[in-house]
């Protein structure tokens, strides 16, 4: 899963991103002074699979951030045309707002304010690009239910909403894929705290995350981002010096899945041990397109068997087997927390 760091100048979001990668600012950025930082979703069950199979290789679920430099942008905006299309191309936005005073920046923290800045850019630039395309479309033929679709969103972000809680038909929200709406995009927010109160949290800000279908955590950003440095035995202490019990990184993946629903699948075998990502009331055949489109295309059955019918089978194949715990279901299946599943395809 891909997470852009968005937020206003000053906000934090470098010092954000370097907390939950462990990353520092010695480390390499991209010509455009973009830095990516990959994470791992500590699995239990990958690490049982793992001590069971004894796999080659074992690879955990990824959450990709990437921060944009906003001093390397000639106009210094947050939103420039590179940082769009960036962060259109993220799964999920995670949006940094401001609550220690910054002395390089003429204006006091307002974290509410932020939040509110952030999503209008989105709705206005998602108008826009609405507006722009509604005035085209008549002059094409076959346009009518995408021309639909476009004028329910035209109606919705006009009256400042962010498409995200816009509700469409599935196959609606499949015409306009192609335009990567940006308000669209689910939105986690992190309040980034001063030192003397790494705990905040603003009162005003729930009810305008209600709203906008979002959630919320607090988080020091300069602490966190020295202890994210620390060799992991070290962390823990500092952390409970800061008042809290897990580090920025993990506190996020937590919201992360709780917020946007997700769930994992396994795979494993004695090539590979690895857990994937999706979303709960994912279907097979659309959990198979997460390994490989191949194998979405060619899919045939999935044959599954749950984590913990698995573990008490003794952990062997074999034995589940034999106590008839497998099961082979077809593209339709809502894939569970904890699948182990074994793709059957063709192509
Ligand atoms: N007191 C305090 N200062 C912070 C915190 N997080 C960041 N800062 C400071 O705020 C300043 C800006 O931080 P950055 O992480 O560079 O902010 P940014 O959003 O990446 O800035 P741009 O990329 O220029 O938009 C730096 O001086 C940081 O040390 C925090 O949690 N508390
Ligand atoms: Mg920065």
């Amino acid at each position: 899963m891909r997470i852009a760091i968005v937020g206003l100048k000053g906000s934090g979001k470098s010092t954000i991103f370097s907390s939950l990668t462990g990353m520092t600012d010695d480390d390499p950025h991209d010509r455009g002074g973009k830095r990516i930082g990959t994470v791992k979703v500590p699995d239990e069950r990958v690490d049982e699979l793992a001590s069971i199979h004894k796999p080659k290789k074992t690879t955990y679920a990824e959450i990709v951030f990437t921060d944009q430099n906003t001093a390397a942008e000639p106009s210094g905006s947050w939103l420039s045309p590179a940082a769009a299309s960036e962060f259109r191309a993220a799964d999920v936005l995670a949006a940094v707002l401001r609550s220690f005073e910054n002395p390089a920046l003429p204006e006091a923290a307002n974290p509410v304010a932020e939040f509110q800045a952030i999503e209008e850019e989105f709705i206005l630039g998602d108008l826009a690009q609405v507006e722009k395309r509604l005035e085209r479309i008549d002059k094409e033929k076959g346009t009518g239910r995408e021309k639909e679709a476009l004028l329910a969103c035209h109606a919705h972000l006009d009256a400042s909403k962010p498409l995200r809680t816009l509700d469409l038909s599935e196959n609606q929200w499949d015409l306009l894929r192609g335009y990567a709406f940006l308000s669209q995009k689910n939105i986690l927010v992190i309040v980034n705290t001063p030192e003397q109160d790494p705990k905040f949290m603003p009162e005003q800000l729930a009810p305008l995350l209600d709203e906008a279908g979002s959630t919320a955590m607090s988080l020091c950003g300069t602490m966190e981002a020295e202890i994210a440095a620390l060799p992991p035995d070290e962390q823990t202490e500092f952390l409970a010096d800061l008042g809290v019990e897990t580090s920025a990184r993990h506190r996020f993946i937590k919201m992360a899945h709780d917020a946007l629903n997700l769930i994992s699948f396994l795979t494993g075998g004695p090539d590979e041990c690895r857990a994937w990502s999706i979303k709960r009331g994912t279907k097979a055949r659309e959990a198979a397109s997460v390994i490989h489109s191949d194998i979405a295309r060619g899919f045939i059955r999935a044959e599954v068997v749950s984590f913990e019918d698995f573990k008490t089978a003794g952990g062997s194949e074999k034995q589940a087997r034999a106590a008839g715990r497998y099961r082979l279901e077809g593209k339709e299946y809502e894939v569970q927390d904890g699948d182990i599943i074994n793709f059957r395809f063709n192509v």
